[in-house]
């Protein structure tokens, strides 16, 4: 049976033109972008996506945890009442890692608002609404997949007592952006209002540029666990203090991180493990390190893993902190499981890539995305496009445009096979 609207194509003019908009926002000297949830910046974008998507006849929603989204109404049919209708979420995020790439998160929610233009402007019937969203805080920079987890009805106070990024900065960026505690956690809808989620993404690594491949189709997506570990020693002149009495802080961090990683690489290969920051105190040239804080993320694809995994993470810090005399403290800041992709939404974009000429691989997600706070909701799918020279969180961040069109194609595509 052939699909209906099978040759129907998003604009790739108007796609590109909006995409530059808002890559201009926040943008660096290096041509990436520098949004941090909740900064000028992101406001700044936010604010553009509104007024964009007001001025494209598409009604403006956002909730209590600052997602920000258009919607397409389905258009009423008498056999359907509107109430019963269930809505599919296409989308990403806006926000971004300190000095990232324009690509990440922007891709998805611009080929997302792009494919709500293209059913509107063709007057297609759905069974659904169509939702083109942008997620709070997606990066982490205040808690992680904030905004999504809260929509799905996941995030708990806890969530925003302890935040990875501190509660001070959580507090100081939800005034900015006029939220509260109480609002993040009013977010979430029902699971039976949705009918499901689909992300187009950059791969951020190499595997569809190595091979050749045009779409990759997203198996699962890893889970992240976070911890602030405290490696407390004694401050003490850098000068007059012998090397053997010293205390020091940052050897203990020093060598954790690097046991850590060979431990990881031995024990644990389909993890991977990151200090992404150091915070020194008191932080002077010539005092001896009393405290080091080290921000310690890992990641795996099974759940089991993670146990094992965290047992010995902590276990090897404790070592480590102990052969330099030092005190360790650790605060556990939350967890995001692994989760599958739902298999009727991989098949429905295996089938838009098919009937598009398009080459398509299935691989597991290294990044972390706002699919994992709803699959356990609703049917979950994403797709990659390459990455050039597999290059994300920096301004080295690229992806061709046709790639970018090409997945806009498929998310298109795969939308209307799921929703008619
Ligand atoms: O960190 C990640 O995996 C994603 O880019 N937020
Ligand atoms: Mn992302
Ligand atoms: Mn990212």
């Amino acid at each position: 049976m052939s699909q209906p609207f099978s040759s129907l194509r998003v604009d790739p003019d108007r796609m590109r033109e909006s995409f530059n908009q808002l890559a201009s926002i926040g943008v660096t000297a290096d041509s990436g972008v520098d949004r941090p949830t909740f900064s000028d910046a992101h406001l700044a974008a936010r604010k553009w996506f509104r007024e964009h998507i007001e001025k494209s006849s598409l009604e403006f929603h956002t909730d209590g945890a600052g997602n920000h989204s258009a919607v397409l109404p389905v258009i009423a049919r008498s056999d359907s009442p509107e109430a019963m209708t269930k809505t599919l979420i296409l989308g990403s995020h806006l926000d971004s890692v300190p000095n990232g790439g324009r690509f990440d998160g922007a891709l998805g929610v611009m080929a997302a608002l792009e494919v709500l233009k293209t059913v509107r402007e063709n007057g297609i019937r759905l069974n659904v609404h169509l939702e083109a969203m942008d997620f709070t805080d997606e990066e982490g920079t205040l808690v992680g997949l904030l905004g999504s987890a809260a929509l799905a009805g996941h995030l708990t106070q806890e969530n925003l007592q302890k935040p990875r990024g501190g509660r001070d900065k959580l507090v100081e960026g939800m005034n900015r952006a006029g939220l509260s505690d109480s609002s993040m956690l009013s977010a979430a809808r029902k699971k039976e209002s949705l009918a499901g989620y689909l992300e187009l993404h950059i791969e951020q690594g190499k595997r569809l540029e190595r091979t050749k491949t045009d779409i990759g189709i997203v198996t699962a997506i890893v889970g992240i666990w976070s911890y602030r570990l405290s490696f407390i020693g004694k401050a003490d002149h850098a000068g007059s203090t012998t090397m053997e009495d010293r205390r020091d802080a940052s050897l203990g961090a020093s060598a954790f991180t690097l046991a850590a990683r060979e431990m990881v690489m031995r024990d644990f290969p389909n993890c991977v493990v990151n200090v992404g920051n150091m915070d020194f105190a008191p932080g002077a040239f010539n005092i001896v390190p009393a405290q080091v804080d080290v921000s310690l993320e890992f990641r795996s694809p099974d759940e089991d893993e993670f146990n094992h995994l965290d047992k010995a993470l902590l276990e090897l810090a404790a070592k480590e902190s102990a052969c330099f005399g030092l005190e360790l403290k650790t605060e556990f800041l939350g967890k995001h499981s692994p989760s599958l992709m739902d298999e009727k939404v991989r098949s429905a974009f295996a089938e838009s890539c098919d009937a598009l000429g398009l080459s398509h691989m299935s691989l597991p997600s290294g990044a972390g995305h706002d699919g994992q706070s709803l699959a356990d909701l609703c049917p979950v799918g994403m797709i990659f496009v390459p990455s050039v020279d597999g290059a994300s969180h920096s301004p080295r961040e690229f992806t061709k445009w046709e790639d970018c069109v090409n997945g806009a194609n498929v998310l298109l595509q795969a939308a209307l096979r799921l929703a008619m």
